[in-house]
Order: C-alpha cells, then sequence, then structure tokens
C-alpha cells in the first residue's frame, strides 16, 4: 500500500474528550472516526487490526471443533417474550418497530436467537455436544458509552452458543472453551486470566470473565499471584491448573473466605475481554428445547454462551502496548508487518530503492506499507512511529551513498544499518 493513495487520516492534536490512551491513539492513528455517542467508523488502518483479531480468534475456535455461522443483527421480540427478557433486559435494548408495526430488537446478545435455531433443528442426542459460534456487531444502549471502543454502544463480538445433553458434559464443553480461549488470548500476544464472575443478565451459575492486567482497566480482580509466572501450554494439566488458582471479580471477593495467603493475594485492575457462562436450561425451558435421550424420550438441553469482545479486544493491545510515540502492534495483528519510509521523494536513487523494495516485498506477500509522501522527515518518523508497525525500513540519500539502508524495530526501539541484500535475507529468505 502506497501512503499516498491510501486512507490514513491521522490527527496531530489530541482530541480532547479522549481520556483513555487507546481512544487517543486509535482517532490520532487515524483507525478509527466517532460516528455519534459510542458508536464508531472503523477506517482501513483500524478495520485490518479488527479482522486480523477476527482472525485469530475464529482459527482457535475453529482448532476446538466450534462451528461458525451468520445471525441478524435484528432479532423478534416474541423470541425475547418466549425467554422472559424482553422486559428483563431493560432501556439497554434497542427497540424498533417495522412498516408493519412489528416489534424487532438490535441484538446485545443472542441467546434466544440461537436456542430457536436448535430447537428448529436438532432433534437428537446424538447430535450433541455442538457449539455455534458467530461474529456480529451488537448494540447496547449503555448510559454511558466512553473511552471509545472499549465500551461502546455498537461493538464488534464474538459470541458462542454450547448445547448439551446433560450437566456433567456442558462442563466438559465449558472446559473446552476455557482451553481456547487461553489459546486465543496467547495467540493474541494479551496475557488473560479467567476470573470468577457473577452471571449478570445472561444468567446461569458458573461464569468466568477473562480480564488482561492494565492500569487503565475498569475492573476490580482479586487473585492468586502465581497466576503472574503461569504461561498457559494448553492441555488438561494446565486447564487443572488454571482451575485450581483463585481469581475473583470484586463483587465475588470475600477476604474472610479467600484461600490465598495476603502476600501472595494480588488486587489489580483489567480489562474484560472475554465472558463465558454456563447457565443450563435457563433458555431451553421457557423456549421449550429438547432433544430425544437414548431412550427416546425428550430432555431439555443444557447451555452456555461465550463471548469475546473483538473491538474492546483492539483497545486492550493498544493499552497494552504503546509508548509515549504511539502503538507498538505486536507483529500477529499488526495492520502492516512493514513500514517503509523514503526520505527524499525525488531523489532518483531513493526512489528507485523504495520501488524494488516495495515490489519485492508485496511480491512475497509481505504486507507492506510505503511512505511515498513528500512530506518532512520529521512528519514521516512520526506518523510511522503513531501507527506502531513493527519494522520501519528507512532510505535516504546519505544512507544509500554508504550503501545502506536503516532498519528500525519498532517494540524494542532497536535500529540496524545494513544492505538492501541484507533487508531480503533477513525478510524474505523463509517467504
Ligand atoms: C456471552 C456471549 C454476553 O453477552 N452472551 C453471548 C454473553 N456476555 S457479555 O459479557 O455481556 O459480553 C461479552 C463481551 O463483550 C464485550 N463487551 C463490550 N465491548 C465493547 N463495548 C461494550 N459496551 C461491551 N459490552 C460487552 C466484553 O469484552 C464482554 O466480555
Amino acid at each position: 500500500m502506497k501512503m499516498s493513495h491510501y486512507f490514513l487520516p491521522t490527527l496531530k492534536e489530541v482530541p480532547s474528550e479522549a481520556q483513555l490512551v487507546s481512544h487517543r491513539l486509535m482517532l490520532r492513528a487515524g483507525m478509527i472516526a466517532q460516528e455519534c455517542a459510542g458508536i464508531y467508523h472503523w477506517l482501513p488502518l483500524g478495520l485490518r487490526v479488527l479482522q486480523k483479531v477476527e482472525g485469530i480468534i475464529r482459527k482457535g475456535l475453529d482448532d476446538a471443533g466450534f462451528h461458525e455461522l451468520l445471525m441478524p443483527t435484528l432479532q423478534p421480540a416474541e423470541l425475547w417474550e418466549e425467554s422472559g427478557r424482553y422486559e428483563a433486559y431493560g432501556k439497554e435494548m434497542l427497540r424498533i418497530t417495522d412498516r408493519h408495526d412489528r416489534r424487532l430488537i438490535y441484538g446485545p446478545t443472542a441467546e434466544e436467537a440461537i436456542t430457536d435455531i436448535v430447537r428448529r433443528f436438532i432433534k437428537s442426542y446424538r447430535e450433541l455436544p455442538q457449539v455455534l459460534y458467530q461474529f456480529q456487531w451488537k448494540f447496547r444502549d449503555e448510559i454511558r458509552p466512553r473511552f471509545g471502543v472499549m465500551r461502546g454502544r455498537e461493538f464488534y463480538m464474538k459470541d458462542a452458543y454450547s448445547f448439551d445433553i446433560d450437566r456433567e458434559s456442558a462442563e466438559k464443553t465449558y472446559g473446552r472453551v476455557i482451553q481456547a480461549y487461553m489459546e486465543i488470548f496467547k495467540n493474541l500476544g494479551l496475557k488473560a486470566i479467567p476470573v470468577r464472575a457473577d452471571t449478570g443478565p445472561i444468567g446461569g451459575d458458573l461464569s468466568h470473565e477473562f480480564q488482561v492486567l492494565a492500569e487503565t482497566g475498569e475492573s476490580d480482580i482479586y487473585y492468586d499471584g502465581d497466576f503472574d509466572d503461569f504461561t498457559f501450554r494448553g492441555g488438561e494439566e494446565d486447564l487443572n491448573r488454571i482451575k485450581k488458582l483463585y481469581a475473583m471479580a470484586d463483587d465475588m471477593h470475600d477476604s474472610a473466605l479467600c484461600p490465598v495467603p495476603e502476600d501472595r493475594l494480588k488486587h489489580k485492575k483489567g480489562i474484560e475481554v472475554g465472558h463465558i457462562f454456563y447457565f443450563g436450561t435457563k433458555y431451553s425451558l421457557p423456549m421449550k428445547t429438547t432433544v430425544t435421550n437414548e431412550q427416546g424420550k425428550p430432555i431439555l438441553v443444557e447451555s452456555g454462551s461465550y463471548g469475546i469482545g473483538v473491538s474492546r479486544v483492539v483497545a486492550a493491545l493498544i493499552e497494552t502496548n504503546h509508548d509515549e510515540f504511539g502503538i507498538k502492534w505486536p507483529e500477529q495483528v499488526a495492520p502492516f508487518k512493514i513500514g517503509l519510509i523514503n526520505l527524499k521523494v525525488g531523489d532518483d536513487q531513493s526512489d528507485r530503492v523504495c520501488a524494488e523494495i516495495y515490489e519485492r516485498f508485496r511480491n512475497a506477500g509481505v504486507e507492506i506499507l510505503y511512505d511515498d509522501r513528500p512530506e518532512s522527515v520529521g512528519v514521516k518518523f512520526s506518523t510511522m512511529d503513531l501507527i506502531g508497525l513493527p519494522y520501519q525500513i528507512i532510505v535516504g540519500p546519505r544512507g544509500l551513498k554508504e550503501g545502506q539502508i536503516e532498519v528500525k524495530d519498532r517494540r524494542s526501539s532497536e535500529k540496524i544499518l545494513c544492505s538492501v541484500e541484507d533487508l531480503y535475507q533477513r525478510f524474505l529468505s523463509h517467504a
């Protein structure tokens, strides 16, 4: 991508309404633009990150054997009346009337919609367990939307729903999701702690939030300091280890009952990037969703739901990966891997070398953003630091005279001088 033709409306000024660093940086880096309170456009650079995050989550869920589908954003009010949540959900739910005076809602979540699908199409215990998921926009009319996409009104969620024949197998499925989530957050470059939580309006009797530690987080959590040294590698053993380690949301923590000695207990702020629930027959009972068991008798299905705030994850990644100059993307979620800076557009040799590097990388399938604008060196450096691509390749007449270009690692700030051949060797030898 050439920057001269790209749509990257970066801002010099820090927008005053934005308090949170991720919100400021997303606006300044031209990733998002506000449409109205709690509702944002995802501009090209931001969308690339959102899609990277989505891809990593999708892979983790597919690897776990779950199946993707896509449900509409709009749902009929009747489904919510069946479950009893139409009134209960209150003002957070956006209610819409169509031209025939039919009542619709813009889904804040989709337990009812998916339960309806299962009751229509799944008939036998043989078809279970089943875990279905989607990526879809949600709307919740939060009283105080704030912090940009961290707490929006319209936001992008991955929501999964599980169906089992009994509690025992439902708990196994719940464990499979925890494992998949640990793997996913690790692959995203986030350290997320599964914390015991209250079940809120989704309901049920077992629930965990996935919290990323960050001073700017809105949640209060208490957890066993052993979590800090624990790296999830997968498998049954690690899952059991996680289940045993104490981690509680603020309202679930009771210092009198807490089994962790005081010197090991940590109290920190977190960003809730995921939330999972086991709720048994909360929806299958009122919505009469049964399958036949081995004896041919109808039994209610046992369910859970599992969310990841995909758009919030993008903000959480910035909260945990930035410095005073801008974002420092982990490679796997970066909008481009490489930023190529031409220090002197119009200089024959610089233009030629940049054009060659750009083509070579593009042909090798490496995502590269080429700053070919006739801007000052200062603007180019600060733009590249702001948008946070993992590697900067800096080309100018002075270096080229010595046969050299510069490569800067945005995360470590390490800079090296090398030849163009060395550059290809380093980045393209296995491409
Ligand atoms: C689980 C999936 C649910 O809605 N039903 C389907 C369950 N859970 S939840 O905790 O209410 O939401 C799941 C995750 O979505 C993110 N999230 C938000 N992100 C941005 N802005 C918001 N206003 C917002 N509300 C929820 C969170 O990451 C949450 O864990």
